[in-house]
């Protein structure tokens, strides 16, 4: 019985480590993870829940200066995130140094006088002693409610970092349903899983301008789920990039994806991509809305 709930934004800039983060926390790969900034291109809430303590966390694209369309709506979306939540979470690298990033996120933060946690990640990168100078930093700046260092990677600090934030939760039905993980459909994940692996298999500018749509998901009554995806990229040459050489980048991607998507939906996947050209889709609204990109 969930007898308590919160409702968390995790901010911080592109790379530190939020989506890895909101996974650990809730057990489950809901939000993609890479190694390169802006892989968070939505809004995604993922839940936690121990004792009866329900713990929402919204995971948010990072915050940058727009380039394009899309960029803007990336950031219109931290924007909204943390406008209405119970605690905001902004998540640090373990430097002793501000960027421009986090002092604009404090200013926000400040502003709608919202408790706020500061939690310095990647701590299994470091010595202990070297924490120090970073919480001294971020302390002298703002006089955060907590501090607390984790690895979301490694799993270092996440219970100290369930129980602080509980403190924040209020008594009252869950604010989602008791089984429910997250508000993501599945073939909005699936979609997702498929651009993580372009994202981590292609090093250059491509997988940036790439979006991906799942035209069919089917689950069959034999336990088998059937799905076509199209990824759509910017231009001609990015085409034969991702197909690659014999098709062999795209069987690459497709493999890696239907992995994970067997994991996440307990399933066999039969998978089945198409790469097609549409052009400067990141800058048009129209193409937004088609892939998805907009606040209900
Ligand atoms: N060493 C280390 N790497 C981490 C940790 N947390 C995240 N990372 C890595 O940092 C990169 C960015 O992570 P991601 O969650 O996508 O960051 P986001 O852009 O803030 O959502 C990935 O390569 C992660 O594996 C951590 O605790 N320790
Ligand atoms: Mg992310």
């Amino acid at each position: 019985m969930i007898e308590k709930s919160a409702m968390i934004a995790v901010v911080g800039r592109p790379n530190v480590g939020k989506s890895t983060l909101v996974n650990a926390m809730v057990g489950e790969k809901i939000s993609i993870v890479t190694p390169k900034p802006q892989t968070t291109r939505y809004r995604v809430y993922g839940v936690a829940e121990k004792d009866g303590v329900q713990l929402v966390f919204a995971d948010t694209p990072g915050f940058h200066r727009a380039r394009n369309k899309l960029g803007e709506y990336m950031v219109q979306v931290v924007r909204d995130s943390v406008a209405d939540v119970d605690c905001v979470l902004l998540m640090v690298e373990p430097k002793a140094h501000m960027g421009p990033q986090e002092e604009a996120l404090i200013e926000r933060v400040e502003k709608l006088s919202l408790p706020c946690i500061l939690c310095i990640n990647k701590i299994d990168t470091l010595p202990p002693a070297e924490l120090l100078p970073v919480m001294a930093v971020y302390g002298q700046r703002y006089d955060f409610d907590a501090i607390i260092p984790v690895s979301a990677k490694k799993g270092g600090g996440m219970e100290e970092l369930f129980s602080e934030l509980t403190k924040y939760a209020a008594e009252g039905p869950g604010l989602f349903p008791e089984d429910m993980l997250t508000d993501q459909p599945q073939r909005r994940i699936c979609a997702e899983l498929i651009r993580e692996k372009l994202l981590l298999c292609l090093d250059s500018e491509v997988p940036h301008g790439v979006a991906v749509e799942i035209t069919s998901f089917k689950e069959k009554e034999n336990g088998v789920a059937e799905i076509s995806a199209t990824i759509y990229c910017e231009k001609q040459s990015h085409k034969g990039i991702i197909i690659g050489k014999n098709g062999e980048m795209l069987k690459k991607v497709g493999e890696l994806a239907r992995q994970d998507m067997e994991r996440l939906l307990d399933m066999r996947v039969f998978l089945e991509t198409w790469v097609k050209v549409k052009e400067n889709w990141r800058d048009s609204g129209a193409n937004l809305r088609s892939f998805g990109f907009t606040e209900e």
